[in-house]
């Protein structure tokens, strides 16, 4: 019996914001003197804004009052949506819109599910709007992943349950969020970047065939 829902993580999965994120947060974190490199942006792979703002003041070892978090976080993502400005649907990851497509013919029902407070205004600028049944974000849920919450909610949003979704992830802890979730998983990587994926891993949505996918 194939799977007959597809919830797909958005950043790193469908389109490339990842780098966006990178390139954004080394920008503010360089103007407060705050160390960052790559090594650590992997790390915030699927995680909140805020979570994401600890996580790098941890590894830099720097201590910020709380009051202090949300304008770090503000400014980061001004800088963020300047660069969500550059998105066009030609900024779709290899074989995303192709497999979206696939998936939308033989009837399976598709959701973004996304940690992102951005994620809808990503899926306007890349125009796959029309493709999915349903979108959670960031905005809509109160624990992120490696919580289950926004799998399940997008899940209980298309009409299914857990055990008919399969998440398509490029984090940790998104895939941690999907098994939490009671659903099949497939990583978007390498099986290094992704060591809780069990090899069950892709270097992109071009790799896997839609049949392979719901399997
Ligand atoms: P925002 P995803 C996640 O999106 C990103 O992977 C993560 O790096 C980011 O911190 C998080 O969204 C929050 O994003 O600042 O736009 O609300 O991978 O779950 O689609
Ligand atoms: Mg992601």
């Amino acid at each position: 019996m194939l799977l007959q829902g597809a919830l797909f993580d958005l950043d790193g999965v469908l389109v490339s914001t990842d780098e966006y994120h990178y390139r954004s947060w080394k920008k503010m974190t360089e103007e407060e003197g705050i160390a960052f490199d790559r090594k650590v942006n992997h790390r915030l792979r699927g995680v909140s804004r805020l979570e994401s703002l600890n996580i790098i003041l941890e590894e830099a070892g720097v201590e910020v009052p709380e009051e202090k978090k949300s304008a770090l976080t503000d400014r980061k993502n001004a800088y963020y949506r300047e660069l969500l400005k550059d998105l066009t649907p030609d900024s779709t990851l290899p074989g995303a819109r192709e497999m979206l497509t696939a998936l939308g013919e033989r009837g399976v029902k598709i959701a973004v599910a996304s940690s992102s407070k951005n994620a809808r205004t990503i899926v306007a600028q890349i125009g796959i709007e029309d493709m999915l049944d349903a979108i959670v974000d960031g905005t809509e849920i109160e624990r992120s992943k490696p919580d289950p919450e926004v799998f399940l909610k997008a899940a209980e949003r298309v009409g299914l349950t857990p055990s008919q979704c399969v998440v398509i992830e490029d984090a940790e802890a998104g895939i941690e969020a999907a098994k939490a979730a009671g659903m099949k998983f497939v990583g978007i990587g390498t099986p290094e970047g992704l060591p809780n994926a069990e090899g069950r891993v892709v270097a992109s949505l071009a790799e896997i065939s839609p049949d392979a996918l719901l399997q």
